[in-house]
């Protein structure tokens, strides 16, 4: 399998935390990337495969897809062992609706906390116009890590054992840490599962290589990480 990744790309290394957790050898092909173009000039190969011109794109002999959740969901019907979905229809479906929680409605919020990571001067009018919107999305996202803390009464995992919303939650998770937004103090089951999946394998090796790219690619982000 091929997959064309960005090295900051959340949905990308969602997918790779996907082949990693599922044992899939795949030639991981990254595209150009920077804080100030992002994703231009594009991948010509993207571009064939994905009408919308982003990455993750997977090539699986002569399958092309893209969108990280339907990447996902062909990796468990083409290769269902281990399992990242449950088997019940019913725990089938709301997992995959915490995958779409993640995905977009905790995007929609923390997408304001984005401006952080590129180049700016501290008093950059732009960037304080910015920073009173990501303010202003902080609680949001604080009432979604609220959310997600309810989902672990009586469970380790958010469907009950490992799964792809356990993935794309994480992966939200760990942007809105990276990028500076609320703790997870308030939230200690939330907390304790985001330590238990950064020390699954599959997610050190990902979080590992975004912390290098962040070195080479990012400005630094106060708070990042915070407790
Ligand atoms: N819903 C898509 C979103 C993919 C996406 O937003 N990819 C970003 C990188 S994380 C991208 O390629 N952005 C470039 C662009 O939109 O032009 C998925 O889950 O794969």
């Amino acid at each position: 399998m091929k997959l064309y990744s960005g090295p900051l790309s959340l949905f990308s290394r969602k997918v790779e935390i996907a082949l990693h957790e599922k044992g899939l050898p795949f030639e991981r092909v990254q595209v150009p990337f920077s804080q100030t173009r992002g994703y231009h000039p594009k991948d010509p190969a993207v571009l064939a495969a994905n009408p919308k011109g982003q990455v993750p794109v997977l090539i699986d002999g002569d399958l092309t897809l893209y969108d990280s959740t339907v990447i996902l969901e062909y990796l468990e019907d083409a290769y269902p062992v281990p399992a990242l979905y449950p088997q019940n229809p019913k725990e089938r479906a709301r997992c995959r609706l915490l995958d779409l929680f993640a995905d977009e409605v905790m995007l929609s919020a923390f997408r304001a906390l984005m401006h952080r990571t590129e180049p700016h001067a501290a008093d950059d009018p732009r960037f304080l116009a910015n920073e009173a919107k990501a303010k202003e999305a902080e609680p949001l996202i604080a009432g979604h890590f609220a959310k997600l803390n309810e989902e672990f009464s009586g469970k380790s995992f958010l469907c009950g054992a490992f799964s792809a919303a356990d993935i794309a939650a994480f992966m939200a998770v760990f942007w809105v840490r990276r990028l500076g937004g609320p703790s997870l103090k308030a939230t200690p089951a939330l907390a304790a599962w985001y330590v238990r999946l950064s020390e699954r394998p599959a997610f050190a090796q990902v979080i590992e290589e975004i912390l290098q790219a962040d070195r080479e690619l990012s400005a630094p982000v106060e708070g990042a990480f915070r407790d």
